[in-house]
């Protein structure tokens, strides 16, 4: 495939590269594993964990986990969220690919991904896998990415503030556009097997949207289970579980000191960072990209 090889501004520190892939920004090894990555093989007893990055992809990961293994902590504390969950896109040459990841994971395997929609290897809609979809509100999302980037050296150095405002709201970040994103697994949804979720709601009601995870993937969970899940992935308990927080992963490749994995878990921290002419500027180009769809978040409490 013909890739346009694109100039990443770096701080001096050693970052991963970046590339398009079908007009998706995504780090060089991705690209370059492409095709591999189009033809990867799913399973019918897989289940897929989808998200826009930092959407709350490690706390449903948790859930997940822990409804899997009726509430037994023990057992998800056998790895790390990245060797428990092979996110099928992701390579990164020191620590290896997600890919060969899933492919040597015996079934029944959950598999994590960021990929947009039109970009989802085509074997998980014919062998009809389960997929959860979570998303949550573009301004934390934005927030959270834009730290996220910062700590970690294998996305692109994000610049200024207000320069990632501005990549954020052009789709010219990895994974692509937000908007673009979860407007089409939200069209996608009705058409296969897809619980679409919000992170707003998991933080307003977890027991009520564990229960309709739980459901989804066919577990039923008793009122004690429910709570011991609750609790268990509990932003706080959630920051201090060494198997959840990402401190596994290299220091090289996640500086945490820069800015924890675990950073706020809160709906509304944006206002923290949005100037007064930012969300208006966001709120008018949202209304403008969001018009006609269904689709409504929840940006403060
Ligand atoms: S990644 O790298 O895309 O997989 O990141 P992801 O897990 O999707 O998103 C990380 C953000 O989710 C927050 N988080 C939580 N919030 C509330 N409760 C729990 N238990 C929880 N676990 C993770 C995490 O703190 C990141 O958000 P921010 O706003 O940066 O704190």
């Amino acid at each position: 495939m013909a890739l346009s090889r694109m100039e990443v501004k770096c701080d001096g520190t050693e970052r991963i590269p970046v590339d398009y892939v079908k007009g998706i920004l995504q780090p060089t090894p991705t690209c370059d594993s492409w095709d591999q990555i189009w033809d990867f093989q799913a399973r019918p007893d897989d289940l897929l964990i989808c998200t826009y990055p930092k959407a709350g992809t490690t706390w449903t990961q948790e859930i997940v986990d822990l409804i899997q293994n009726d509430g037994d902590v023990d057992r998800t504390q056998r790895a790390p969220t990245h060797v428990r969950f092979p996110f099928i896109e992701w390579i990164i040459p020191s620590m290896g690919s997600g890919l060969e990841q899933a492919n040597a994971m015996p079934s029944p395997r959950t598999l994590k991904t960021h990929l947009p929609f039109q970009l989802l290897p085509p074997s998980f809609l014919e062998k009809n896998c389960q997929i959860i979809y979570v998303a949550r509100n573009p301004k934390d999302n934005l927030v959270s990415y834009y730290h996220f980037h910062r700590m970690n050296k294998a996305l692109p150095d994000p610049g200024t503030w207000e320069e990632y405002f501005e990549s954020f709201l052009t789709g010219k970040v990895c994974w692509g556009s937000w908007h673009d994103h979860v407007k089409g697994w939200w069209e996608a949804r009705d058409q296969h097997r897809i619980l679409y979720l919000f992170y707003e709601d998991l933080k307003m009601n977890p027991k009520h949207e564990i229960r309709k995870l739980g459901e989804f993937i066919g577990k039923k969970l008793d009122d004690s289970v429910l709570d011991k899940i609750v609790h268990h992935t509990s932003f706080d308990v959630m920051k201090q579980n060494p198997m959840a927080n990402y401190s596994a992963v290299p220091a090289e490749i996640m500086d945490h000191s820069v800015s924890p994995f675990m950073r706020k878990g809160a709906v509304g921290d944006w206002k923290n960072h949005f100037t007064v002419a930012q969300n208006e500027r966001f709120d008018e180009d949202y209304q403008r990209r969001m018009a006609g769809t269904s689709l409504a978040f929840h940006f403060q409490f």
